[in-house]
């Protein structure tokens, strides 16, 4: 089959509920996917940095094969032997007690949300029903009905009410609104700590420290929706190190936990905070099954062995700075953290797409989001030849 029938196929068997760029991939290897006419692209989207550890990591892709010829899947009925394993290394590594494993990224946030309401009932004697979680607007933590009832983009709430209530809008990197919102029945503080679909919107520097202190003073779980900016993407393992005591009560992650290769996500916590469940309260077919944990294990092996986050540090700010220097009327502002760049298009310039379009020719894969940002989001183990690569290409189609 070919580029044009395959788009068929998916015009007419799948739901039309994305509008993606009009290529076919079929192999991929580190940081390069290949498309079944045999163009070779770089991949800068990374599957929304699901990707960090890049395609076909060889170490995530054995651990994927051995695991799969011993046992998939046991359910939580019984116990497997790697889900503890996977569970105590990735406490360790996030310095916390406890966590709870989940398949996909909102499925760990509706359990950060059933975590953090439970806790104010038992913990802060909030009354029945009375619990309210504090979010921001231009928020993304995922589709599922409740979480996008909290959106503040109309298109994801449009049509799919009616909503959970529970929930309190306010203006991220705003701490007096915060400090305002909060009344004896708020639960929890759930942000990110760097905005990515709302277009790489960097929170003022101190606000995670402060926003951590305003939780704390008045007995709220201060929770950080490292889904996409953790596990190496901004530089740093989590995004909130960039930050003095920005530790949160809970941290919830998902992604590049699974390595690219299977969905794996999980909440870490401490033991007072995640003890409120008990046998019954929550669960999930898949959540902490064996082939997920042991690509678990190896997905976080292979960030702290390669030293990902260091190397996103280091062509990260390469990246960044060389950018910035590209001479182009078309751009307004160029920011990011690590690997997670935003380049911002000028309204004049029209929308990033066709900048993208463009990108997609010359061998590029970037996504626009938020309708005028191009965002870059390499695979963490990217080398200097690729940053050029991209440089080059950027240089290109921005300078026209
Ligand atoms: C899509 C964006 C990225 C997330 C944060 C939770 C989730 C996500 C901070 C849910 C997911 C995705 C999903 C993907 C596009 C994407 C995205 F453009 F929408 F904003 F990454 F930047 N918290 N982000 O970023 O995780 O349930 O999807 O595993 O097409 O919706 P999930």
């Amino acid at each position: 089959m070919n580029t044009q029938e395959h788009l068929k196929l998916v015009e007419q068997y799948s739901a039309a509920n994305y509008h993606p760029l009009p290529i076919v991939l079929t192999r991929g290897e580190g940081a390069w996917v290949w498309d079944i006419d045999g163009n070779k692209y770089l991949d800068c989207l990374s599957s929304y940095s699901a990707l960090n550890q890049g395609h076909r990591h060889p170490k995530i892709i054995e651990a994927l094969r051995t695991q799969s010829e011993k046992m998939t899947l046991t359910s939580r009925a019984f116990h497997n032997d790697q889900m503890g394993v996977f569970l105590k290394k990735l406490c360790e590594l996030c310095e916390m007690e406890m966590a709870l494993p989940m398949n996909t990224g909102v499925e760990a946030v509706e359990t950060v949300i059933k975590t953090a309401r439970k806790w104010g009932y038992l913990h802060k004697k909030i009354p029945k029903d009375k619990a309210e979680i504090i979010v921001c607007n231009h928020n993304f933590h995922g589709r599922t009905t409740t979480v996008v009832g909290f959106s503040s983009e109309p298109q994801y709430r449009e049509g799919f009410g009616p909503f959970a209530p529970g929930f309190k809008l306010i203006d991220y990197g705003n701490l007096e609104q915060l400090e305002k919102a909060i009344t004896s029945n708020t639960a929890a503080f759930l942000v990110e700590p760097i905005q990515g679909e709302a277009g790489i919107l960097i929170p003022p520097q101190g606000y995670l420290t402060e926003a951590r202190k305003i939780c704390q003073k008045n007995k709220v779980l201060f929770i950080l929706d490292e889904i996409q900016t953790g596990l190496g993407r901004t530089g740093k393992l989590f995004c909130y190190q960039y930050e003095k005591n920005a530790k949160p009560d809970l941290l919830v992650l998902g992604k590049a936990l699974g390595g690219g290769v299977y969905p794996v996500s999980a909440v870490v916590s401490s033991k007072e905070i995640l003890g409120v469940f008990k046998p019954g309260d929550h669960g999930s077919t898949f959540g902490g099954n064996p082939l997920a944990s042991a690509v678990g294990i190896t997905s976080l092996d292979v960030l702290v062995d390669e030293k990902l986050p260091e190397n996103s540090f280091e062509t990260g700010e390469i990246l960044l700075e060389e950018l910035r220097k590209i001479k182009s009327h078309h751009v307004q502002e160029t920011r990011g953290k690590g690997l997670m760049i935003g380049v911002e298009i000028k309204i004049a310039s029209g929308p990033a797409r066709p900048f993208c379009d463009q990108l997609m020719k010359l061998g590029l894969l970037a996504k626009e989001t938020h309708g005028q940002v191009i965002r870059l989001s390499p695979p963490l183990n990217i080398q200097k030849k690729e940053i050029h690569f991209i440089l080059e290409k950027m240089n290109a189609v921005l300078s026209k």
